[in-house]
């Protein structure tokens, strides 16, 4: 029999193609070497580095799942979801940029934009030349988009957009927003553009959690967007959340990856911490906590792995999706919050990393469906009642 590995106890790593171990260990690199260095000063000052968007295009790493053409690696989704993890182990900030440029920003445009749309925006933000962000939530919405205020009316030429978004990741560093709006009650997605006259996006700066992404607000007085950037492709909710489908996914991998990196520290600050004459990592009650924390992490990244294969073969549904987004990020919470305290007074330092995630993932636990939205989601889907 081979050996038991601590760090990969249901043998994972044989199981992926060659293909996305090499981008598996691409990922890992560029995150340690160019993203780990910069981290802990990004979370204090609550600053995002613009040339990250670059760097991860370089890398290949946004809208990797798209066409050559479009500037996409026409990577799978395993390896879109190993990037996650690998970044994520990061920080989730780092993630959310990522995820939102690909699944978010370009998603919607190569899945409902019109050719030339796709010509125009692709290429430049897959070299993260262009950053584009997502407006779906408002102030009053949150976990309610159907209820959004915010408008668009047919005028010559185009469309006026009013109203405004909320808790917007990356917003005030984007070129291009996609903006999702009622045009006669019926949601429709616009390619706002940041030179658009009456557009704004501010930065919100009390931030607890996910500080070293930048979160703004959007706000559309009297836009005029022409009819050339109206998603041609979609309507209804359906639009917003097919994007939502493949960045939960996306989400599923990546809050495992803090989850790793978070266990991984705890092992090691146990194994060298010296209490009572002994290493904290030769006691029961430690050793517990790293095999349930071993345990739910390793099952976490199975079930994304599974749900990854089923989205590669195009045989998926989404309230698979709702199952392991809530249960990777709630599971990956836990996790942080407990190896945190195994690192005693150490683990609310900047310099051990596990604080950062803890705090992080308060946030990715509740954005893209909060963790009690996607038990409605999968309530319903049991029961066949609707509880939202
Ligand atoms: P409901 O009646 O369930 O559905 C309305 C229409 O949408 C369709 N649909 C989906 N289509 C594709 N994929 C899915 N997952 C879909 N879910 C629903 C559905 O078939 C229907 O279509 P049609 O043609 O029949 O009209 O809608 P509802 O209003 O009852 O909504 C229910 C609920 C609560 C599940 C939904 O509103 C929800 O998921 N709320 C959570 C909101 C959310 O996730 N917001 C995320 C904002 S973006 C974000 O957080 C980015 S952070 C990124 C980062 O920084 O990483
Ligand atoms: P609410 O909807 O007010 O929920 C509050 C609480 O009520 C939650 O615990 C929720 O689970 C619970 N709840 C809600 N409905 C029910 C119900 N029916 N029954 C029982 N309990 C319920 N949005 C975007 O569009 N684009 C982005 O790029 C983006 N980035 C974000 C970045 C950050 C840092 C944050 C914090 C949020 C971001 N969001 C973004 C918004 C995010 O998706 C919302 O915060 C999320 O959907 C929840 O909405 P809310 O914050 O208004 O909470």
């Amino acid at each position: 029999p081979r050996t038991f590995r601590w760090d990969d106890p249901l043998g994972m790593d044989e199981r992926l193609t060659d293909e996305e171990r090499m981008v598996r260990d691409a990922a890992r690199g560029y995150a340690r070497e160019a993203l780990l260095p910069r981290v802990v000063e990004a979370f204090e000052t609550g600053s995002f580095d613009r040339a990250i968007m670059r760097e991860m295009g370089e890398m290949g790493f946004l809208g990797a799942m798209l066409p050559e053409a479009y500037g996409g690696a026409e990577a799978s989704h395993v390896a879109y979801g190993l990037i996650a993890r690998e970044i994520e182990a990061v920080d989730s900030g780092y993630r959310s940029a990522m995820s939102v440029q690909s699944s978010l920003a370009m998603y919607p445009i190569y899945a409902f934009g019109s050719d030339e749309q796709k010509m125009k925006y692709l290429p430049k933000m897959a070299a993260g030349e262009l950053v584009g962000c997502f407006g779906l939530t408002e102030a009053d919405g949150g976990s309610d988009p159907a209820s959004m205020k915010t408008k668009a009316v047919a005028v010559e030429g185009g469309y006026r957009l009013n109203g405004s978004k909320y808790w917007i990741t990356n917003s005030p560093v984007s070129d291009l927003a996609i903006v999702w709006a009622k045009l006669d009650d019926t949601i429709r997605g616009f390619i706002v553009e940041r030179d658009f006259a009456g557009f704004t996006a501010n930065k919100i700066s009390d931030k607890l959690s996910l500080r070293a992404s930048i979160t703004g607000d959007i706000g559309l007085d009297d836009v005029f967007v022409p009819e050339a950037n109206i998603l041609p492709g979609v309507k209804g909710l359906r639009g917003p959340f097919s994007c939502l489908n493949k960045a939960r996914y996306g989400i599923a991998w990546g809050a495992m990856g803090a989850a790793e990196f978070c266990f991984q520290a705890a092992r090691d600050y146990t194994g060298e911490r010296m209490l009572f004459g002994r290493a904290l990592s030769s006691r029961q009650l430690v050793q517990k906590k790293l095999a349930d924390m071993q345990t739910e992490i390793y099952l976490g990244l199975e079930g994304a792995l599974a749900l990854g294969r089923q989205l590669d073969g195009g045989a998926w549904v989404p309230e698979t999706i709702s199952m392991m987004k809530r249960n990777n990020c709630g599971k990956a919470l836990a996790i942080a919050r407990e190896a945190r305290d195994m690192h005693g007074g150490a683990g609310i330092t900047g310099e051990m990393h596990v604080m950062r995630h803890v705090m992080n993932l308060e946030t990715v636990n509740t954005y893209e469906g909060a963790h009690d939205v996607h038990a409605l989601i999968l309530g319903r889907a049991i029961t066949g009642h609707s509880a939202f």
